[in-house]
């Protein structure tokens, strides 16, 4: 029985031909009845239902545990089950990718999935492994706390990338795990679009936090009295029962008090130090709004005049001498949002370094050898916003690479299948997005290495030199333009335009800000204060700061280098794993559970390239299936297979079946497993097959009775 009213076709592998308006039909008619999923093969189609649906409770649970894809409704349960199975009968990593753009329902599906994990593991209810199941899914209530946030796209989107290792034992339980984090858009801590708001974290605190507590941050409740909350949208969430939901989740990871207290008064240190303002009386710079200098200071248990001085001055090193140099009023607000995003930045990781702590597999090495993971990833989607700046580029890139990657394997997995089956294969057309991978990533001369070379080069560079190196260098590129480049193009309505091309659509980026946000330098002495913190907690999140001045250090590493890096290492560690993919779609931007936006759906089918995968999932074979598994599944179809076959092998079992039926000219045998070509003839079995049952139950009860 399926779990709601059915509609359409469960996989569109089943549609009588592959057209977009098909396609399309389909997805209409299962989202007008609330059936969210629906499958490709074994890839999952989800559709965000914008509300709440009653299919994931402990029935449902119990529905799809050990169950076959086809078995049941499609579900992400099933493709949890099927990642879990794989895992659990051959002891091999599995992955399961969440890809759509922002807003489709990827962090939901994540949790989803984690949920139904923690659901059917755990037979013999040990403790040990109760715990982790706990912190693994408590931890997503703190990262959504200080990683996540309301934009124009979704109200809790995530604004880092996450990639979780679920580790089991040899009884396949979870008994650990760790968390990758990708990239915070930390400039959201100083300053957020219209209509978006700061993470989360900040107004937890002020709204859930009682007078007792907000005293001792020195904090007053109203969002609109701090500048890094009053640029934006203050628009009031759920924030009261969060705060206690964070301040929980901390308990049961087993954070300390003392953990909790530093976490919160940096927070609020942040808000503080978005209030400090400069002034430059006769030549000097001051600090005007000293109440705030005070607080920022004593949450961060660091001295008042050394806070001050590392905000107004600078410490150099030349010559062996080390001298003091006055900031001016632009350099020392640059200095200040540096800091602000710094520290916001720095706690999330080190929160995120506790969480991993937390969940660590705790058994002995030589189990450890033994233990297969399941990875979740769950990364900021695909956005386009009205000014795109070097975060959108960096989560963009993300998304190609991501996109890449379901290119490849679903087509090398294909192709392998066929090979190891010993069946024919022709290839067919897909859009690579290669090219424009190369476009970011290609070593000297892609987007990040021009970007590279300017902000390592010598002197002044601006983002206008910037701009020019690109389009010297990418004006051929069928995926780049400018504004300099085509003065014409009326999108390009800003001198600093430039558009790429991406799988998605297209993206305009402003150059304004991309060599700083590239460079992310922190000033040396603010490194040092920190560190020099009585908190024990926050000088532990900046160990450079014990460097001694005058030593000439290595340039670090820039953001566009060392996010490109994290992304091939990504790319390594999925690769090394049995893949299983959750494609998102959001019906509309609205947020509306009933509208279905034709243009946006079909946009969004057409850059995942939904087609082309169920034209390689049909051009090659609808269904698959074990010899073994299928016989069991018809053999009561066939008067020479049912109850049992006995002439052969299961294969020859099969074949006979299909022989009967005269399907023969639509089947290929391979190695281990039958492969049907047609969606037709997969319809014909299982409509044979459902016109059997009833007969088997009455066959079955007269037996039990003994009347047979
Ligand atoms: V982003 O790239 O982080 O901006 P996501 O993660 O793709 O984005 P998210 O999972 O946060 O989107 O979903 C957005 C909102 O859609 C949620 O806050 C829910 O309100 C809604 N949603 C998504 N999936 C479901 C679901 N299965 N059931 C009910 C859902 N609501
Ligand atoms: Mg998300």
């Amino acid at each position: 029985m399926a779990l709601q009213r059915e509609a359409g076709v469960q996989d569109f592998v089943l549609l009588d031909h592959v057209s977009m308006e098909k396609f399309m039909d389909n997805l209409r008619k299962r989202f007008q009845v609330g059936s969210i999923y629906t499958y490709i093969g074994e890839v999952c189609v989800s559709m965000n239902p914008y509300r709440q649906m009653n299919i994931y409770g402990p029935e449902t649970i119990r529905k799809y545990k050990g169950r076959e894809l086809f078995e049941n409704a499609p579900h992400l349960f099933a493709i949890a089950d099927a990642a879990y199975r794989v895992l659990k009968q051959r002891q091999q990593d599995t992955c399961i990718l969440i890809s759509g753009e922002s807003g489709a329902g990827k962090t939901e599906a994540s949790k989803i999935i984690m949920k139904y994990i923690a659901a059917v593991t755990n037979a013999q209810g040990q403790n040990e492994i109760e715990r982790v199941k706990n912190v693994l899914i408590q931890s997503n209530a703190i990262l959504e706390t200080f990683g996540n946030a309301k934009t124009n796209r979704n109200d809790n989107s995530s604004r880092f990338g996450k990639y979780m290792d679920i580790e089991f034992d040899y009884k396949a339980d979870p008994v650990g795990g760790i968390i990758t984090n990708y990239l915070l858009e930390k400039s959201r801590v100083v300053q957020q679009q219209p209509g978006e708001r700061n993470f989360h974290s900040f107004y937890q605190l002020l709204r859930g936090a009682n007078d007792n507590e907000l005293r001792q941050y020195e904090l007053q409740k109203e969002t609109g009295k701090y500048h890094y909350l009053n640029q934006g949208s203050m628009d009031i969430l759920t924030e009261k029962s969060d705060y206690k939901g964070t301040c929980n989740a901390f308990k049961t990871l087993g954070f300390s008090t003392d953990e909790v207290q530093t976490i919160w008064r940096t927070v609020a240190a942040v808000l503080h130090l978005g209030n400090v303002e400069f002034q430059t009386i006769e030549d000097e710079l001051v600090i005007s709004n000293k109440q705030h200098l005070k607080s920022t200071a004593k949450l961060l248990q660091v001295t008042e005049s050394e806070l001050s001085t590392a905000l107004t001055k600078r410490v150099i090193a030349a010559g062996g001498n080390v001298m003091q140099k006055d900031h001016n009023a632009t350099q020392a607000e640059y200095g200040k949002d540096a800091l602000a995003k710094a520290i916001y930045d720095r706690l999330f990781t080190w929160i995120i370094s506790r969480i991993n702590r937390a969940i660590l597999f705790r058994g002995s090495k030589t189990q450890a050898r033994f233990n297969s993971v399941i990875g979740v990833l769950d990364i900021y989607g695909f956005e386009i916003f009205d000014s795109n700046s070097f975060e959108q580029f960096c989560i963009n890139y993300c998304n190609e690479k991501l996109q890449q990657l379901f290119i490849e394997l679903v087509l090398k997995q294909e192709q392998e299948e066929y090979q190891r089956e010993g069946i024919e294969w022709t290839n067919i057309d897909y859009f690579n997005n290669k090219i424009i991978c190369d476009l970011v990533e290609q070593p000297h001369k892609g987007i990040i290495a021009i970007m590279d070379e300017a902000c390592l080069s010598v002197g002044k560079v601006t983002d206008d030199t910037l701009l020019g190196a690109m389009d010297k260098n990418l004006s051929k590129h069928p995926h780049y333009t400018s504004r300099q480049l085509k003065p014409t193009d009326k999108e390009l309505k800003h001198r600093e335009d430039f558009r790429i091309t991406h799988y998605a659509g297209d993206v305009i980026y402003n150059i304004k800000g991309f060599i700083e946000k590239n460079k992310d330098t922190l000033y040396q002495d603010f490194k040092r204060l920190l560190h020099n913190s009585k908190d024990a907690n926050l000088s532990e999140m900046w160990p450079e700061g014990a460097q001694d001045i005058k030593k000439t250090t290595k340039r670090p590493l820039t953001a566009g280098t060392l996010f490109q890096r994290s992304m091939a290492d990504l790319v390594v560690t999925l690769l090394k794993k049995e893949p299983f993919y959750v494609r998102c779609i959001k019906p509309n931007d609205i947020k509306s559970s009933t509208v279905f936006d034709e243009e946006r759906v079909e946009h969004q089918v057409r850059y995942l390239g939904l087609l082309e995968n169920l034209r390689v999932r049909r051009a090659g074979f609808v269904h698959r299936q074990r010899y073994d598994k299928f016989l069991l599944r018809y053999k009561m179809i066939s008067q020479y297979t049912w109850p049992n076959f006995r002439a052969g092998s299961d294969r020859d079992g099969v074949r006979v079946l299909i022989e009967e039926k005269g399907f023969a000219q639509d089947v290929k045998y391979g190695h281990t497993k039958i492969f049907i070509r047609s969606p037709k003839t997969l319809f014909a079995l299982e409509q044979q097959r459902n016109d059997m049952i009833p007969h088997i139950v009455t066959l079955l009860q007269k037996q039990v009775r003994g009347w047979i």
